[in-house]
């Protein structure tokens, strides 16, 4: 079995710009996420879970571990030094570092560091999420502009999933890798090399309690798949996770659809472009599927502010194509 470092120095020919400052970022972000896959793997005993008091930028109340979480990712990437700022759902503004050191650090990241933590304290899989770019400021403090770029400059994007078994899976824009963490040896071993997703799909995950005030385009997507039509798989399954990296690990796997739309109370939806829909968007081109706000590509929308949401379909190619006919059809 190979390490996420023996994975990462094999395939050191694709990224020639990294000469190991790559290397040390992504080995920076697995320092983090085992120590947050032990704070979650014991949350009911630690008092980490409930609420820490504060609420984030979308006002949303901080959870305890949400917040260790935040701290473990910032750091790491502190310490390795290859990071000169961070845009992070927790922190209302763009997270700077002060040293010398770090604003040496030619990349930038967008993080989700505990995306889906409402499910903490029921077990279900939750994640974190993650975008690389490199800076495009000469030197100094990173600067929001180092993050607005479109999701189409990430140099690397992944997600750590906390669930039955804990995994690392990322792409530098040469296909995706999946590395299930081994607690015993607290290594990140190679389980799901070159991961794509499978052509077809029969899976639908979306919250259908909002039905009423989705687009007509997204009613008639979900009737289709709910349509009795076995030569085309139909009627689908619906699955819905609540936690967008489990459902996106799960439609990775098997196949599948995950859309969270625009509706009348909240035309862009739910879910962040910098450090959800992008860095999601771009696994899953690697992976030979799709993603769009239901109209455009994610990866060709230019970022306007941080924390800004977008409307998502991501998953299997011809599922998303169905998902955006159905769109373009019904258009308002
Ligand atoms: P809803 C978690 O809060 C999250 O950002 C995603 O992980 C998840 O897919 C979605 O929101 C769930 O949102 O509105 O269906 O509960």
């Amino acid at each position: 079995m190979k390490t996420l470092i023996e994975f990462i120095n094999d395939k050191q020919a694709d990224f020639p710009y990294a000469s190991g400052e790559f290397t040390r970022l992504l080995n920076d972000i697995g320092i983090a996420a085992k120590l947050v896959n032990r704070e979650i793997n014991k949350a009911g005993l630690a008092d980490i879970n409930g609420y820490f008091g504060t609420q984030n930028v979308q006002g949303e109340d901080q959870k305890k571990l949400d917040v260790f979480a935040n701290d473990c990712f910032l750091a790491a990437m502190r310490h390795g030094g290859m990071v000169c700022a961070v845009a992070s759902e927790e922190n209302d503004e763009l997270y700077t570092y002060d040293s010398a050191f770090s604003q040496k650090g030619k990349y930038v990241v967008a993080m989700d560091p505990l995306d889906g933590s409402s499910n903490i304290e029921v077990n279900v899989p939750i994640g974190t999420i993650f975008s690389i770019y490199r800076r495009i400021s000469d030197s100094g403090s990173g600067t929001v502009n180092d993050l607005l770029q479109q999701g189409n400059r990430q140099i690397a994007a992944g997600y750590v999933i906390y669930g039955s078994s804990t995994m690392l899976v990322y792409s530098t824009g040469h296909g995706v890798n999946g590395f299930t963490l081994d607690p015993s040896v607290g290594l990140f071993l190679l389980s799901h090399p070159d991961m794509t997703f499978p052509e077809g799909g029969n899976i639908y995950s979306i919250n259908e309690a909002n039905y009423i005030y989705f687009h007509e385009g997204v009613k008639q997507y979900i009737k289709y798949c709910q349509q009795d039509d076995p030569a085309t798989l139909r009627p689908y399954t619906t699955r819905y996770i609540g936690s967008l990296v489990a459902d996106f690990h799960r439609n990775l796997i098997r196949g599948g659809i995950y859309i969270y739309p625009g509706t009348k109370k909240n035309p862009n939806g739910k879910l962040r472009l910098l450090y959800e829909c992008n860095p999601i968007a771009f696994l899953a081109e690697q992976a030979g599927g799709k993603a769009s706000n239901g109209y455009i590509r994610i990866l060709d929308i230019q970022p306007t502010e941080l924390h800004q949401r977008v409307p998502l379909f991501v998953g299997s190619k011809a599922m998303v194509e169905k998902a955006e006919e159905m769109m373009k059809l019904y258009s308002e």
